[in-house]
């Protein structure tokens, strides 16, 4: 299967470490939803990213929901809790990370996309204190219970907060979000980042390639 987009999308980037972790091979391409649109539409016309052509032709889009489909792929193995408990404090810590990089995004585009003097001060202002909403709570919930750290016993909360965290650090949203004030993301996000699947699909413009090969 392909996987379509940047690994500068924390989107792509959280769904090209956990098919690693679920052991399913993938080819990544490295399209820009921006600078390659055209290239995109050819592949996925509502051009998102990330997309997943599936073995059999299937396109999908949504992290979440490519997720859900990897995960019944490499079943028994997953990255969710099976614990009713457990499972419930994975999806919330998920939706934080979730939120965070939403409202990041949010950000970033209305900075980058928008012309200066078409910019609103109330949204973005709305926005900002949503994103620190979400960090603070985060940081909480890592601090509280630290996620395990290993190739084999990171959850998907896991990756999605290591994700979320090194996306807002990687970009000018570090300066709206500070490390200083995140002293657990910022010990979990190092030890995550350490990891041989986070180091195959950096941050970045990159390509993703599988270091055992
Ligand atoms: N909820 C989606 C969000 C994906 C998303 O917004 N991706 C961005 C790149 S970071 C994108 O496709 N942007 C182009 C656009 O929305 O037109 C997911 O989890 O995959």
């Amino acid at each position: 299967m392909q996987l379509v987009g940047m690994l500068d999308s924390p989107y792509v980037r959280r769904v090209a470490v956990s098919l690693q972790l679920l052991g399913l091979p993938f080819e990544h391409r490295s399209l820009s939803v921006f600078r390659a649109f055209d290239e995109f539409s050819a592949i996925n016309p509502v051009v998102k990213a990330p997309t997943l052509v599936c073995d059999d032709g299937t396109v999908l889009m949504d992290s979440t929901l490519i997720l859900d489909y990897a995960e019944r792929l490499a079943a028994p193995r997953s990255l969710m809790p099976a614990g009713l408990a457990e499972r419930t404090r994975a999806l919330r810590v998920i939706g934080l990370a979730l939120a965070a990089c939403e409202k990041a995004v949010q950000i970033i585009y209305e900075r980058t996309l928008r012309p200066a003097e078409k910019q609103h001060a109330p949204w973005l202002d709305r926005v900002t204190g949503q994103l620190l909403a979400a960090c603070a709570v985060l940081e909480s919930e890592v601090s509280r219970a630290p996620s395990a750290a290993t190739s084999a016993t990171i959850d998907q909360a896991g990756v999605s907060t290591a994700v979320a965290w090194q996306f807002m650090m990687q970009t000018s949203v570090a300066g709206i979000v500070r490390a200083d004030a995140h002293p657990a993301l910022t010990a979990f996000s190092e030890r995550a980042e350490a990891l041989s699947e986070f180091r195959a699909a950096p941050h970045g413009e990159g390509v993703y390639r599988d270091l055992c090969r």
